[in-house]
C-alpha cells in the first residue's frame, strides 16, 4: 500500500469518527445536523483530474463526425461517433470548486489541454484551435444563456431554481432523460451518469502556449461539466442503488455553433433553431419526457420536461467545440474554495 492510500484512508477514518462526532453531539437537532453534512459543514465540491480524451463528438450528437459541422475528423480521430475515438492530450488538467447555492464568484473551474486539431471561423484570420496549442479555459458564471442567444431556451427543470448552473448529487442520462438521453433499440447513448457535481455556464478559452502573450480565441463559451461515476442503470431503477461502474471521471463540454455564419465544412449559415438541433438532436426523447416513473402513482400530478436545448448558439464568437473526458479524477467535498492545480 503506497503512502498516499493510507493518507486517503486515515483521511477517510477521521471523517468517519468526525461524522460520528455531530451525531453524538445533534441529540438536540439530530436530524438537521447529520443532514447538515456536507451542504452546510463542506458546501464546496473540490475536483482534480490529470490526462483526457480529446473527443470528436458526443455519441449522436455529431460534430465533428461524418455527417457533423466540423469536415476533418478523419484526418486526426479514429473514429467519429464513441468515447473511444478521442485523441490523449496526456498534460491535460482540470481542476475546480462547486457550490450548489454559490453565486458565480463561489464556482471555478480550470482546464488546460493541447490541441489535436486546427481550425477556425470564417470570420477570423487566425483559427481559435490550432493542432499542437496549448489552451486554458477558465469558467466565467454559472448561466444557462447569455445575452447574444438569439433562442434563450428554458432553464432545465432538474437544476434547482436560486442554485444557477449548478447541481450536486444530481443522476442524468441513460434513460433518465435528463439532460440528453436518446435511446436507439433499448440502449442509452449516453451512460446513466452519477454527478457528484455538475454545472453549465459560460467560460472564456485562451491561447497560452506563449505565457508572455496569452491571448482570448473564444470567450462567453457554453459550457457544461459533469464530475462523477457511470452506474448501473439496471440496478438504479430496480432499487435505487448508485454502483459505480466506471472510475471517477470528468466531462468537459465548450461549445459553440453560430447562427448566420458559415461554417468551416462549408456548412450554414444555420437558422438559429438548426443551431441549437445538435444538443440534444433534435427529436432526442430527452427534450419532451422525463425519467421512466410513474409520477400519478407517487402523487405528482404534472412531471415537468427537464431537458431543454443547450443554449450553445451566440453568434458575436467564433465557432468551437471542446469535449474532454478526465479519467483520472479525484473530488471531496470541502468547507473551502482553496484550490491549486494539479502539478
Ligand atoms: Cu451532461
Amino acid at each position: 500500500m503506497t503512502n498516499k492510500k493510507i493518507i486517503v484512508l486515515s483521511t477517510m477514518m477521521l471523517s468517519v469518527a468526525l461524522g460520528a462526532l455531530f451525531i453524538s453531539t445533534g441529540f438536540d437537532n439530530g436530524l438537521q445536523t447529520v443532514s447538515a453534512e456536507p451542504t452546510e459543514k463542506k458546501p464546496y465540491l473540490k475536483f482534480f483530474g490529470k490526462g483526457a480524451l480529446y473527443e470528436p463528438s458526443v455519441g449522436i450528437v455529431n460534430v465533428f463526425g461524418p455527417d457533423g459541422i466540423f469536415p476533418f475528423f478523419d484526418d486526426v480521430f479514429s473514429c467519429g461517433n464513441a468515447v473511444e475515438c478521442g485523441v490523449p492530450s496526456d498534460d491535460a488538467k482540470i481542476w475546480g470548486v462547486l457550490n450548489n447555492m454559490g453565486d458565480d464568484d463561489s464556482n471555478m473551474v480550470y482546464v488546460e489541454y493541447t490541441s489535436p486539431i486546427t481550425y477556425g471561423d470564417t470570420r477570423e484570420e487566425v483559427p481559435n484551435q490550432t493542432a499542437g496549442h496549448k489552451y486554458r479555459m477558465e469558467l466565467k458564471d454559472t448561466k444557462w444563456t447569455h445575452p447574444s442567444n438569439p433562442i434563450p431556451t428554458a432553464t432545465p427543470g432538474f437544476l434547482l431554481e436560486g442554485s444557477n448552473g449548478v447541481a450536486l448529487d444530481q443522476v442524468m442520462h441513460g434513460h433518465s432523460g435528463i439532460d440528453t438521453g436518446h435511446v436507439i433499440d433499448g440502449d442509452a447513448n449516453v451512460p446513466l451518469f452519477k454527478n457528484k457535481g455538475t454545472l453549465y455556464g459560460h467560460s472564456v478559452i485562451k491561447d497560452v502556449t506563449d505565457p508572455n502573450n496569452e491571448f482570448v480565441v473564444v470567450d462567453d463559451i457554453f459550457t457544461h461539466i459533469m464530475v462523477g461515476n457511470v452506474i448501473d442503470e439496471k440496478a438504479y431503477f430496480q432499487n435505487l442503488q448508485e454502483i459505480p461502474i466506471s472510475p471517477e471521471i470528468a466531462f468537459v463540454f465548450a461549445i459553440n455553433i453560430p447562427s448566420g455564419v458559415e461554417l468551416p465544412g462549408g456548412i450554414g449559415p444555420l437558422s438559429p433553431e438548426a443551431a441549437l438541433s445538435f444538443t440534444p438532436p433534435t427529436g432526442d426523447p430527452a427534450l419532451g419526457e422525463h425519467p421512466p416513473i410513474n409520477y400519478e402513482d407517487i402523487g405528482v400530478g404534472k412531471s415537468i420536461t427537464h431537458t431543454t436545448s443547450w443554449t450553445v448558439d451566440n453568434p458575436e464568437e467564433p465557432v468551437h467545440f471542446t469535449f474532454l473526458v478526465f479519467t483520472d479524477v479525484r473530488s471531496f467535498y470541502s468547507p473551502n474554495d482553496n484550490i491549486r492545480a494539479p502539478q
